[in-house]
């Protein structure tokens, strides 16, 4: 089991785009192993490499209360995504941040999973926001950008107040 540190904002690492894994190999499940470590110790829902410093397109996630539901989503793409809803949503990113955001209210994401193999899956409700947050990460993107100027500033002071007393 390996823990890896989870970058925080303002950290511009997150900003990074992230680079389509070109093989589903051992080195890549060692480290989607190491991210469900990692999500499941925070604790959260969902994990993008990008938040570990790692510029990969690897998403894990699970929203079972028994960690009996992990999807791995490796250089997923939105192949649809219909209507809008909003839902509270946190970062483990921006720890203490819960914020309304809206996003599409369902969609349908094609990836590699695990084994390498591609698969569709449709989503709507939390699932459907962590898939739009988690590939948000992949581009560098947080919910924070969703944000007016001036409450994004706050949160972002917020954080950097935060990390000054944590030192
Ligand atoms: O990507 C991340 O920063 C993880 C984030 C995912 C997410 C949550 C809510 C809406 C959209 C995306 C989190 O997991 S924040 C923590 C969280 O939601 C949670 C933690 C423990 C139990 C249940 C939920
Ligand atoms: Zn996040």
């Amino acid at each position: 089991m390996a823990l890896l540190d989870i970058l925080t904002v303002p950290d511009v690492r997150l900003q990074k785009i992230a680079r389509p894994v070109q093989e589903v190999d051992d080195s890549i499940r060692a480290l989607v192993d190491d991210m469900f470590d990692t999500m499941y110790d925070a604790p959260g829902i969902g994990l993008a490499a990008t938040q570990i410093n790692v510029h990969k397109r690897i998403v894990v996630m699970d929203l079972s209360e028994d960690k009996s539901e992990p999807i791995v989503l490796i250089n997923p793409e939105l192949v649809a995504q219909d209507g809008e809803k909003t839902m509270q949503e946190g970062c483990l990113s921006i720890p203490g941040v819960f914020e309304d955001i809206t996003r599409a209210a369902v969609v349908t994401v094609r990836a590699l999973g695990r084994d390498g193999a591609e698969f569709e899956r449709e989503a709507d409700g939390l699932l459907a926001a962590c898939i739009q947050h988690e590939m948000d990460h992949l581009d560098g993107k947080l919910f924070l950008d969703y944000l007016t100027p001036l409450k994004r500033s706050r949160i972002v002071k917020k954080m950097e107040k935060q990390q000054r007393n944590a030192r």
